[in-house]
């Protein structure tokens, strides 16, 4: 399961430059509005150190981390859902993303044009694109509406299902509330509201962008954005792209490690992005560890031993028979498989084995 985010936010408020820092493509970062037009796709490797100390004792041929793939768009404006600024077509390329990055400006610069009007205003910025996203999403709903009334009026039960979950979404979006705000009981209903793909029904993750004196403690317009994403339950995180990105076009480590610790910061922002988009998701990593490779692979928190076999191939879930677990401390300290095993360290888990992070799975199947 390859894990994707898409960032959004006003025009030039930095998401391209937030993209070139988190991913190995590059996009155009330029002081201009709408600088972005096409969307730039890009992929980031999940950094988990876990992977380079087993590599060390296992001597594997390569180290596979596990990927998210990010996707940047052009800037929306107040509006857009009528035309406004570039419209709000490029929206569509969200729709399959698991999360929403939403980068908003907090960041002091006379430099930078802001979109309608000059004094920075996160909790401004925030709601334009808030407002955006959900007229986007009523736009989806109207949609379907009109395809599925006539069809539940005939007698279609699945079509009232999806009806039902329709209607109680845009009331809820036409009171300026996010999609995510509504709970259904019902599993059907759950999964008629999954396969609309509502942009505002998506986890989002606030960044702040700020200058490069408050890349540590924040500032007053952070602290706002940060506020506001309390009361939602939603997170958010204090990133300097600009810096960032700086800091991303250091060859060695030990030149990003030294200006890192200028800033007082003992890890890059795309560590820490990247951090918070698994726990926004609730995403959790097991290793699978061996002479070809050590490889991350990603599952959801809760799953059981079945399931997370079945991230690696699906006959591996069908035939799934038990699984052998290390654990990551066990495998530093024993520094072998037969040291572990003769330990009594290697635990023979069924399929009610819930998997945690960072266990080193071996799968045991037959197909
Ligand atoms: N001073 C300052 N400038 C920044 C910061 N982040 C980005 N910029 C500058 O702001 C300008 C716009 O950045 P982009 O990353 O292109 O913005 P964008 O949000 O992708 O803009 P669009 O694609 O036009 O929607 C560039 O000149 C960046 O160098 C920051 O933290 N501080
Ligand atoms: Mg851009």
């Amino acid at each position: 399961m390859a894990l994707k985010c898409g960032i959004v936010g006003l025009p030039n408020v930095g998401k391209s430059t937030l993209f070139n820092c988190l991913s190995s493509a590059k996009a155009q970062a330029a002081n201009f509005p709408f600088c972005t037009i096409e969307p730039n796709l890009g992929v980031i490797t999940v950094p988990d150190e876990r992977l380079g100390k087993l590599a060390e004792i296992v001597h594997p041929g390569r180290i596979v981390p596990a990927t998210c793939e990010i996707v940047d768009i052009a800037g929306l404006v107040k509006g857009a859902s009528k035309g406004e600024g570039l419209g709000n077509k490029f929206l569509g390329n969200i729709r399959e993303c698991d999360a929403i990055i939403h980068v908003v400006r907090c960041f002091e610069d006379d430099n930078i044009v802001r979109e309608g009007g000059n004094a920075v205003n996160p909790v401004e910025d925030k709601e334009i694109i808030d407002t955006e996203l959900q007229l986007k999403d009523l736009e989806t709903i109207e949609a379907q509406l009109t395809k599925n009334q006539k069809i539940a009026a005939s007698g279609n039960k699945d079509a009232k299902i999806l009806v039902n979950v329709l209607e109680t979404f845009k009331e809820v979006l036409e009171q300026g509330k996010n999609a995510r705000s509504v709970t259904f009981e019902n599993k059907e209903e759950q999964q008629a509201a999954h396969n609309l793909f509502l942009l505002t029904t998506k986890p989002v993750l606030y960044v702040c962008n700020v200058d490069e004196n408050s890349a540590k403690e924040g500032n007053k317009y952070s602290r706002q954005i940060e506020q506001i994403a309390a009361n939602e339950g939603a997170e958010a995180m204090i990133i300097a792209a600009k810096t960032e990105e700086d800091i991303a076009s250091l060859e060695s480590y030990e030149d990003k490690k030294l200006f890192l610790d200028e800033l007082g910061l003992e890890e890059s922002g795309v560590n820490r992005l990247i951090k918070k988009a698994y726990h926004l998701l609730n995403l959790q990593t097991f290793i699978t560890a061996g002479e070809m490779e050590v490889k991350a692979w990603t599952f959801q928190k809760g799953w059981k031993a079945p399931q997370c076999a079945g991230v690696i191939h699906t006959d591996f879930e069908k035939g799934f028979i038990r699984a052998e677990v290390i654990k990551y401390e066990d495998y530093l300290k024993y520094g072998s498989e037969a040291a572990i095993r003769e330990a009594g360290k290697l635990g023979i888990e069924g399929k009610d084995y819930v998997v945690q992070d960072g266990d080193i799975m071996h799968f045991r199947f037959n197909v």
